[in-house]
């Protein structure tokens, strides 16, 4: 028991040390509105926000960690020929300085893939948002129906076939 403690305590201080040296990288990049629908524990869930590059500097979020979901991945839905559909961005979401990208259903949005618990209506998601320039964004999704202008869902389940 002791020694589990002593374990545990060694890992604490070597996750804050380790945080302490790692130089924080300044971002341009303001994150607003975050925001996630209800959802099922084991389901989908999508995160929606908007991102404003304030920088002089180009920078692309490449990846997004979260205890929320098994795994996050950025996606745009598209219409051709009267169908919809998903394709995954492969390389991330690039914001030119002065850019602003919104993600709205219907368009650009996050896929929460395998939700770890249920999430209802003023529940909040912490999700940290990882930048190529090394810039992480803490940021909290909260769970409801989104800004006021928010579109509605687009189809129902929109995430179970990909
Ligand atoms: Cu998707």
């Amino acid at each position: 028991m002791r020694s589990a403690f002593a374990v545990a305590a060694a890992t604490v201080a070597l996750v804050l040390s380790s945080a302490a040296h790692a130089a924080p990288k300044a971002s341009g990049i303001e994150v607003t509105q975050a925001w996630s629908r209800p959802a099922a524990a084991g389901a989908n869930g999508a995160g929606f926000m908007t991102l404003t590059n304030r920088g002089k500097a180009a920078d692309t979020l490449v990846s997004i960690e979260t205890k929320a979901a098994t795994e996050v991945q950025m996606h745009q839905t598209s219409m051709a020929n009267g169908i919809m559909s998903m394709k995954r961005l492969e390389t991330g979401l690039a914001l030119a300085p002065g850019q602003s990208v919104t993600f709205a259903p219907g368009g650009y949005h996050l896929m929460l893939i395998g939700l770890t618990k249920a999430s209802k209506a003023g529940d909040r998601l912490p999700a940290t948002l990882v930048f190529s320039s090394g810039a992480r964004i803490k940021t909290e999704f909260v769970v409801g129906s989104g800004p006021k202008g928010a579109p509605a869902m687009t189809m129902p389940m929109d995430h179970m076939n990909h």
